[in-house]
C-alpha cells in the first residue's frame, strides 16, 4: 500500500530508542513470571497471571493510566480525554502464553501500548476521546482449550458453558475464576458496548517470516485468518505387539498417522494451514498395538470459506481411511474464530505511520495474519487495526522467538503516530465492512 506519509513523526530519535529499549527490556522482566523455571509458561487465572497483572499494572500506573482488573481477569488501564467518560481508543494484546513460549508474543504489544500512552498522555486533556490499554488474560487458550476467553468477555461474547471446561488438573474454569478472586457468575460485566470504543489497535510480532523476507521491520495487517480447533480420536483395538498378525490388527496409531499425513497434503494443496500439535496413543506401551489415539487439529485460512472447504475434505478423507481399516473416527470442535478484516481507515492510519517510521520502505508491507489475535474478537465490538513487527526467522511459540531493539523502537514511533491519528480522526461510522 502506498502510504500518504501525511503524518509527522511523533518522536525524536533519542526518545524513540529509549522507549523501544524499555518495552524490549520489560518483555524480559515479564518472562520471568512463569510456572516453570527457565522457560515461559503463564496460563489464564494462575498465580503467574496474577503476578503479571500486578507488574504490568504498575507500569500502566507509571504511564498515567488508572488500572482495574475486569470481571474476565483482564487488566485494563484508562486515561481520560478532554472530559471524563468519552469513548476510548483501546490499545492492547495478551499476557498469557503457550507452554515453553517466546517472550514477545502478546507482551510486546502491551509494552508498546504502555509506551504510547506515556508518550501521548500530556496531549490527552485535549483529545476528543479516552485512551485505554488492555492486557488480555487468555488469548492462547493453553489452559482450558477454547481460546480468546479474555477478549470474548470484553467483546460481549461470553458463553457460560465455557465455565465447565477443565484444565489438566481437572480444575474447572469456574473454580479458576474463584481461585483468582473473581465471581464466575459476573464475567459478562467485562463486556464493553460499541459506543464506548472508537477503535482497537494491536501491535504484535508477525509470527511468520514474511517481513524478514521483505527486508522490512514493520507491516500493516489486512485481515486475520479464521481458525477452527478440533479434538479428533481414532479407536481400534489394543492387542499384543508380538502375537497379533497384521491382518487382525486395528491399529489406531497407524490410522491416525494416515490422517496426519492427509491433513498436511490437503492443506498444502489448498494453500490453507492445518497442524496436528498434540497426539496421544493409548495405552502407550511399547509392546501393545495402540487401541486409541487422541489428537488435535488447528485449521486456518485467509477466508472462512477456504478453511471450511478444507475441513470438509479432511473429514471425508479421514472417515474413508478409518472405514478401510475398521477403525472408529470421532471429532469434536473445541474452538472457532471467524476471519476478520481490519478496518480500512485504521489500515490507512497504520500504513501512514509505518511510512514515517520506516521511510526507506518503497511500499508499506500489507499482509494477512496467519496467527490469531485478540483483535479478531474485538472486531465484534469495534473497528480493529494491527501493526506487525518483524521477528527473527518468523519463529514464535518457541523460546527462540526474537525481535531487535531497533525494530521495537521503530514500532513505538509507528504505533504512537497511528494512535495519535486515530485519537483525532473523524471516525467513519460505516467503515466496518472493509474487505479483507
Ligand atoms: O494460535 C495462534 O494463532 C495465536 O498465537 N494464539
Ligand atoms: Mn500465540
Ligand atoms: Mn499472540
Amino acid at each position: 500500500m502506498r502510504a500518504e506519509a501525511s503524518v509527522d513523526p511523533v518522536l525524536d530519535r533519542e526518545t524513540m530508542l529509549r522507549a523501544g529499549r524499555r518495552a524490549y527490556d520489560r518483555c524480559d522482566e515479564l518472562a520471568a513470571l512463569s510456572a516453570v523455571k527457565g522457560s515461559i509458561h503463564r496460563f489464564h487465572l494462575t498465580s503467574q497471571h496474577a503476578w503479571a497483572n500486578a507488574l504490568v499494572g504498575r507500569w500502566m500506573t507509571e504511564a498515567g493510566l488508572q488500572t482495574r482488573i475486569d470481571a474476565g481477569g483482564n487488566l485494563v488501564g484508562r486515561i481520560e480525554g478532554s472530559s471524563p467518560g468519552l469513548p476510548a481508543v483501546m490499545l492492547g494484546s495478551h499476557i498469557d502464553t503457550v507452554p515453553d513460549a517466546g517472550r514477545y508474543d502478546g507482551p510486546l504489544g502491551v509494552m508498546l501500548a504502555i509506551e504510547v500512552v506515556d508518550l501521548l498522555r500530556d496531549a490527552m486533556p485535549g483529545m476528543p476521546c479516552a485512551l485505554e490499554v488492555v492486557a488480555f488474560s487468555d488469548e492462547e487458550g493453553a489452559r482450558f482449550g477454547s481460546a480468546l476467553l479474555g477478549s470474548n468477555a470484553v467483546a460481549g461474547n461470553w458463553r457460560d458453558e465455557w465455565l465447565d471446561q477443565t484444565d489438566v488438573q481437572g480444575t474447572t474454569l469456574r473454580q479458576a475464576f474463584r481461585d483468582f478472586g473473581l465471581d464466575p457468575a459476573r464475567v459478562r460485566q467485562a463486556a464493553r458496548r460499541p459506543d464506548e470504543l472508537v477503535a482497537y489497535l494491536e501491535a504484535h510480532i508477525e509470527q511468520g517470516p514474511l517481513l524478514e523476507a521483505y527486508g522490512r521491520p514493520l507491516g500493516v495487517v489486512t485481515s486475520i485468518a479464521g481458525a477452527r480447533r478440533f479434538a479428533l480420536s481414532v479407536t481400534g483395538e489394543a492387542r499384543h505387539a508380538g502375537g497379533t498378525p497384521y491382518d487382525r490388527r486395528r491399529d489406531a496409531l497407524v490410522g491416525a498417522s494416515f490422517a496426519v499425513l492427509a491433513i498436511e497434503s490437503i492443506a498444502r494443496r489448498r494453500d490453507i494451514i492445518g497442524t496436528v500439535g498434540e497426539i496421544h496413543a493409548y495405552p502407550g506401551a511399547v509392546n501393545v498395538v495402540p487401541g486409541r489415539v487422541e489428537f488435535s487439529l488447528d485449521l486456518r485460512a485467509e477466508t472462512d470459506a477456504e478453511r471450511d472447504a478444507g475441513w470438509a475434505e479432511i473429514l471425508d478423507t479421514i472417515t474413508g481411511v478409518c472405514q478401510e481399516r475398521n477403525l472408529e473416527f470421532h471429532w469434536v470442535e473445541e474452538h472457532r474464530a471467524r476471519a476478520v478484516a481490519c478496518a480500512g481507515w485504521l489500515r490507512q492510519a497504520i500504513a501512514d505511520a509505518v511510512a514515517v517510521a520506516d521511510p526507506e520502505a518503497e511500499e508499506v508491507p500489507m499482509l494477512y495474519s496467519r496467527a490469531g489475535h485478540d483483535a479478531m474478537v474485538m472486531a465484534d465490538v469495534t473497528d480493529i487495526g494491527m501493526l506487525f513487527i518483524r521477528c527473527e526467522d518468523g519463529i514464535s511459540h518457541a523460546p527462540a522467538e526474537a525481535v531487535t531493539p531497533w525494530d521495537v523502537a521503530l514500532a513505538v514511533e509507528a504505533f504512537a503516530a497511528a494512535t495519535r491519528t486515530v485519537l483525532t480522526a473523524d471516525r467513519p461510522t460505516t467503515d466496518r465492512s472493509a474487505d479483507a
